[in-house]
């Protein structure tokens, strides 16, 4: 009976897992201060005597990152994973996830973790079900996504997302477990977007583990945008209101570690400036009634990263983890606080700090959450930013023709990689709209559903392509960034003094170094791209192809 089907997947997967205990968990506090005691006792989670109710843990060094080597897209048709997914036949697939998670949680609580994306009453939000072992990923499902009684009553009676989720570390009667198990040797994080299912195994970090994040919320909601006329992107959403007063919404998709967070919290280095913080890393975005673009934050919280945040760069962040905040391979000082790179120097450590190291909290504490970011509608777009690492070629900020224009800007994106993901870190790849590791099907489609989008749109936003690290000769980054960037939105607000270049228009009032369009490095930035669009075959746009061959001449006249 369909009306059972929570309760039928359930006992299924109960059946598979075979765990000692099972939680269906109420999204309360109560259950919050629990779970954390119970891994507190297990010497899984240490109690910061600086910060109340919060907790420092430490992750197995195997398991710090996203591991994009390990993710599968396992569409029916590999066409529809495309060339930048791994796909896997799904009757394979799911063979074999059968047999890694059969009796998988021995030992162990299976929890079951009702929860939603996007405000509760939002007619864009998504339910979605975790299963998992994890206590750890429980607490942090608390902080960042939507639970509670009325989630767990609609989940009973609508569709919902299925995610089952194992460390993958089984225990024999007897047998002690660790302080953070998982399996790296046998770690698989699969999606099926067709039958909207995530099953991840062996990791319990991040986006390989909180499973309504990148799985849900992007790989498997961009699926179902392109099926339904909308698009879910990796991208912060802000609110900027300028000295006399007006407000407007930008969206922006830099990829993983590339200043999203930052940008979504910035405290204005020029005066009169407010900025309000929606989101810091997923928008779901609709046409709306009056044909603007519409956007809302699938997510409750922040999973952000922590080296480099102080209250110099990012103190709206600082502020935001005073209390009620989980902190993941940060060091640990001997006084009971956490410490990360950046911080003013701490001679008390007793760990070390990761690279990937993270917080997670609740956005509710973040000082300047806007108000707006719980609107059932969403916020209203007019600006769109793109922006990698690059420490040559990109200038600051320049702005799209057009919107197939802009299109183009995010089909070139490309960066230089991060500790986000597992990997070689600071090498320059393609990233595309900077969802490489996270778009659920074919990127040639998903380029087209971009383009098809503006023709749905009255009202599109302008686009703008933005860097904050270009860098001079002696490696040194020659933007200061951070609360300086709102001068890059006060021209995004109104581009006003603007110089028109083969590549767009550029303002005028900056340091040439930082905007200067350099027709050597550009020349040598299309031929890339030839190249690198051959990629998608067929499926690639005619439209951006259009746009490539333009920017080719434009750049041969000037
Ligand atoms: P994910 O959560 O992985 O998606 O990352 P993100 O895009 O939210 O990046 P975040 O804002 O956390 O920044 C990542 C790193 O870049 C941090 O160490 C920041 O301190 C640094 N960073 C952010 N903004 C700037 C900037 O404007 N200039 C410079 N130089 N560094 C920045
Ligand atoms: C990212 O890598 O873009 C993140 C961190 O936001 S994780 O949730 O681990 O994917
Ligand atoms: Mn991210």
């Amino acid at each position: 009976m369909k009306q059972n089907s929570f309760h039928l997947w359930v006992e299924a997967a109960r059946t598979l897992c075979r765990p000692d205990a099972v939680h269906l968990c109420d999204g309360s506090r109560a259950e919050f201060d629990h779970i954390a005691a119970e891994m507190v006792r297990a010497g899984k989670l240490t109690p910061l005597t600086k910060r109340p109710r919060s907790f420092w843990c430490q992750s197995d060094p195997e398991d710090v990152a996203r591991v994009e080597e390990d993710t599968y897209i396992c569409s029916i048709d590999p066409d529809n994973a495309g060339p930048t997914n791994q796909w896997k036949n799904p009757e394979e697939m799911r063979a074999l996830m059968h047999k890694l998670f059969s009796g998988c949680m021995q030992g162990r609580t299976m929890y079951i973790i009702p929860y939603c994306m996007g405000p509760v009453h939002s007619p864009y939000s998504q339910l979605g079900v975790e299963i998992t072992d994890s206590p750890y990923v429980v607490l942090n499902m608390h902080l960042t996504t939507r639970m509670g009684p009325e989630v767990l009553a609609r989940c009973e009676k609508e569709p919902f997302v299925r995610g089952l989720h194992s460390v993958g570390v089984p225990l024999q009667p007897g047998q002690p477990d660790t302080a953070w198990p998982c399996n790296p040797k046998q770690r698989h994080i699969v999606h099926f977007p067709e039958t909207r299912e995530i099953w991840s195994f062996g990791s319990g970090y991040g986006g390989n583990a909180l499973l309504g994040k990148k799985c849900h919320a992007l790989r498997i909601a961009s699926a179902v945008a392109r099926d339904e006329g909308w698009l879910a992107e990796h991208m912060l959403i802000l609110g900027i209101t300028n000295p006399a007063g007006k407000k407007k919404y930008i969206a922006a998709a830099f990829p993983s570690a590339c200043g999203k967070t930052n940008l979504a919290m910035l405290q204005p280095s020029v005066p009169g400036w407010k900025i309000e913080c929606v989101g810091d890393d997923i928008a779901w975005m609709h046409v709306g009634a009056d044909g603007g673009l519409w956007a809302i934050n699938p997510e409750a919280g922040y999973f952000g990263v922590a080296p480099g945040t102080s209250m110099q760069t990012n103190p709206n962040a600082m502020k935001t983890l005073d209390h009620d905040a989980i902190f993941t391979n940060t060091a640990l000082t001997k006084d009971g606080d956490i410490w990360w790179d950046g911080l003013p120097p701490q001679p008390l450590k007793v760990s070390s700090c990761h690279p990937n190291s993270r917080f997670t909290v609740s956005a509710k504490q973040c000082p300047i959450y806007d108000p707006e970011a719980e609107n059932p509608q969403g916020v209203p777009i007019s600006a769109i930013l793109f922006g990698g690492r690059r420490s040559t070629t990109m200038p600051l900020v320049m702005e799209s023709f057009s919107w197939a224009h802009g299109v183009f800007y995010g089909a070139s994106l490309s960066s230089e990689t991060t500790a986000a993901a597992k990997g070689e870190l600071g090498k320059l790849r393609h990233d595309p709209f900077a969802m490489l590791p996270f778009c659920g099907y074919h990127m040639g489609d998903y380029f087209g559903h971009w383009l098809w989008m503006g023709e749905k749109l009255v009202k599109p936003p302008k686009i703008y392509s933005v860097n904050w690290f270009r860098k001079d000769g002696q490696g040194k980054y020659l933007w200061p960034g951070f609360g300086e960037n709102i001068r890059v939105l006060e021209w995004v607000f109104e581009p006003t003094n603007a110089r028109k270049t083969a590549v767009g228009n550029v303002p005028l009032h900056f340091d040439p170094a930082l905007t200067n369009i350099d027709r050597a490095q550009w020349l040598y930035e299309v031929e890339e791209l030839e190249r690198y669009f051959v990629l998608f075959g067929n499926k690639f746009p005619k439209e951006l192809s259009a746009e490539l061959e333009a920017l080719k001449h434009r750049l041969m006249i000037h």
